[in-house]
């Protein structure tokens, strides 16, 4: 890994970068996951690189979801595994919801290496599906259409960060709730999920964690509440105009 000086002031940033190239060395992340997230990158310095009020409102709908769910499960891809290994392996041992290696860029080998880093970052083994698809998601071609039955396809939530358009809508078509993490408020992806969190996916998943927390630490704590409670494309207005504002404050516009 390339040493770069804590005192860096995009240390953080530049750290991710960092956790991508090992990922793509380790066989885990695809290279097209970087150009992915040089997209990310983009959107995360307009929303200045932190987690905005609007992320935090979309953060606490799905946490209740999560918690109401009676099978979530959290779909994990080369990218997450690179940058989040140990926050969706925390959020499935709170929630007790399993790991799916779910790719767009399909390998068999790709896919037992990043169940086997998820592993010995310290999942349980019979916790993490997708090395045998034994169903597939109506009207998708390509191969995140292929899931396990007894995961993705039979979940009534799924958090799926970095997420497809396509898939995300064909996951809502069929009945279920789709948590999406995407720092692109205007991809398919967040235009089509139940709830999407416009944040990064190491802090969206650690606030996630902190949120869940303090729900299932509270009394008579609310769990249910049904999507039609929560606007997702109001919310994504939300997240346009905390941009724009940001921008004005800093005289950038
Ligand atoms: O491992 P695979 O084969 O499943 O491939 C994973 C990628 C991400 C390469 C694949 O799913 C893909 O091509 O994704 P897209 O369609 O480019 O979408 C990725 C979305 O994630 C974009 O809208 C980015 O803005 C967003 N994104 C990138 N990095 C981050 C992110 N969102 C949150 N946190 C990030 N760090």
């Amino acid at each position: 890994m390339f040493k770069i000086p804590e005192t860096h002031p995009r240390y953080e940033s530049l750290m991710k970068r960092e956790k991508l190239v090992e990922g793509i060395e380790a066989g885990i992340t695809s290279k097209q996951g970087l150009i992915a997230h040089g997209r990310g990158e983009a959107f995360d310095y307009l929303i200045g690189e932190k987690t905005l009020d609007s992320a935090r409102r979309a953060t606490e709908f799905a946490a209740s979801l999560l918690l109401a769910a009676k099978k979530p499960v959290i779909s994990v891809n080369g990218n997450v595994a690179a940058l989040a290994a140990r926050e969706v392996i925390e959020l499935s041992n709170l929630i007790n919801a399993p790991l799916e290696v779910n790719i767009f860029y399909r390998s068999e080998e790709r896919v037992r290496k990043i169940k086997e880093h998820l592993e010995k970052q310290g999942a349980e083994v019979e916790k993490v599906l997708g090395d045998k698809p034994n169903a597939r998601i109506p009207g998708i071609e390509h191969a995140r259409a292929r899931v396990d039955r007894e995961g993705i396809y039979s979940a009534d939530v799924v958090l799926a960060p970095l997420e497809d358009g396509d898939r995300c809508e064909a996951l809502v078509e069929m009945g279920k709730k789709v948590i999406t993490i995407d720092l692109n408020p205007l991809s398919r992806t967040s235009r089509h999920a139940t709830v999407s969190i416009v944040d990064d996916v190491e802090r969206a998943l650690k606030n996630l964690i902190s949120v869940i927390r303090e729900k299932r630490g509270e009394k008579g704590v609310e769990l249910a509440p049904t999507s039609g409670e929560y606007d997702n494309k109001e919310n994504l207005r939300e997240v346009i105009k905390e941009i724009v504002n940001r921008l004005k404050e800093k005289d950038l516009i």
